[in-house]
């Protein structure tokens, strides 16, 4: 599709952007989107109804089972050509700020490095009771895994359905998102809040939102410039157009 010639002007001129992704942006890695069809053994389970605390208290072991399936899924993957381009936008713009709803850590296998996790990461545990964070355990005959300090259960280290969010992420979040011109939402559905109202909160400090998606979201409205297509495309033929002579 064609880039719009100024929407390629403000990118190069812009000294503050804010950039929003979602699970879309890993779906060219091969892992599949929160709300797409789950494949094989998952495929009669909502996820929606899997991420809640109250599966876990009611199913531990099915839930831990499905993180580990979908932790499975994300060390075979690669970041894909969406993921190095925003690590291309990370050096070109002095003040960037990716903020990610995903918890496959593929943004940062890539190699961008001022990222803001919004809803955890797979690849770490932590314990349901105490909540302490544990990096690395071994998967034992019981599922879940103890916690190796309290023997409490281990769970994934992720922001489920009715929990709060890590409050100094969201803070960093909102912080970036009021001080940016130019806003991009990316790969996101726009439905779970509160990064949901992330894109409203840069149109109301007044950036200039855009964004990028195959499909029209509740945000699409908010958007000034709307490319329609995958990321994996779209972000890096944004770049060459920025930075022709970039390696
Ligand atoms: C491509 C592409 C390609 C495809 N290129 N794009 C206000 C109103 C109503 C409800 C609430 C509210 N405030 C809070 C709530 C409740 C709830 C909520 O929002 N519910 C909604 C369902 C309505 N929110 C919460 O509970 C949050 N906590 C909270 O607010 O605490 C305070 C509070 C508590 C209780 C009551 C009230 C307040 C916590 C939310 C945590 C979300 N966690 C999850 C799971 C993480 C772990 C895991 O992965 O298992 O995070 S849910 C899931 O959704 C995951 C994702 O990060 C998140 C967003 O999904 P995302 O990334 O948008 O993925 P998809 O699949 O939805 O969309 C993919 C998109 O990609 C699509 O648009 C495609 O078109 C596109 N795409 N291919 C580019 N190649």
């Amino acid at each position: 599709m064609e880039i719009p010639p100024e929407l390629v002007g403000k990118l190069r001129s812009a000294r503050r952007v804010a950039v929003l992704t979602g699970a879309g942006v890993s779906a060219e890695s091969g892992v599949p989107t929160f709300r797409q069809a789950q494949s094989g053994l998952w495929a009669r389970y909502d996820p929606q109804s899997l991420a809640t605390a109250t599966a876990f208290k009611a199913n531990p072991r099915l839930v831990w089972e499905w993180y580990a399936w979908r932790r499975n899924l994300v060390a075979q993957a690669a970041p894909n050509p969406g993921h190095y381009a925003l690590v291309v936008l990370e050096h070109r713009i002095p003040e960037f700020c990716l903020i990610t709803q995903n918890v496959d850590g593929l943004h940062q296998r890539a190699g961008s490095h001022n990222i803001i996790e919004l809803h955890g990461n797979i690849q770490r545990s932590k314990c349901f009771d105490e909540h302490t964070v544990i990096e690395s355990w071994e998967e034992q005959t019981d599922i879940p895994p103890h916690c190796p300090h309290c023997g409490g259960m281990l769970r994934p280290d992720v922001v489920w359905f009715g929990e709060n969010l890590p409050p100094e992420a969201l803070e960093a979040a909102r912080e970036a998102v009021e001080h940016c011109e130019l806003f991009f939402t990316i790969g996101t559905s726009g439905i779970v809040e509160p990064a949901a109202s992330l894109p409203s909160l840069a149109l109301q400090a007044g950036a200039v939102v855009v964004e990028i998606n195959p499909q029209t979201t509740p945000q699409t409205r908010l958007a000034s410039y709307i490319l329609r297509g995958p990321s994996g495309v779209l972000l890096p033929e944004l770049v060459a157009r920025a930075w022709p002579n970039f390696p």
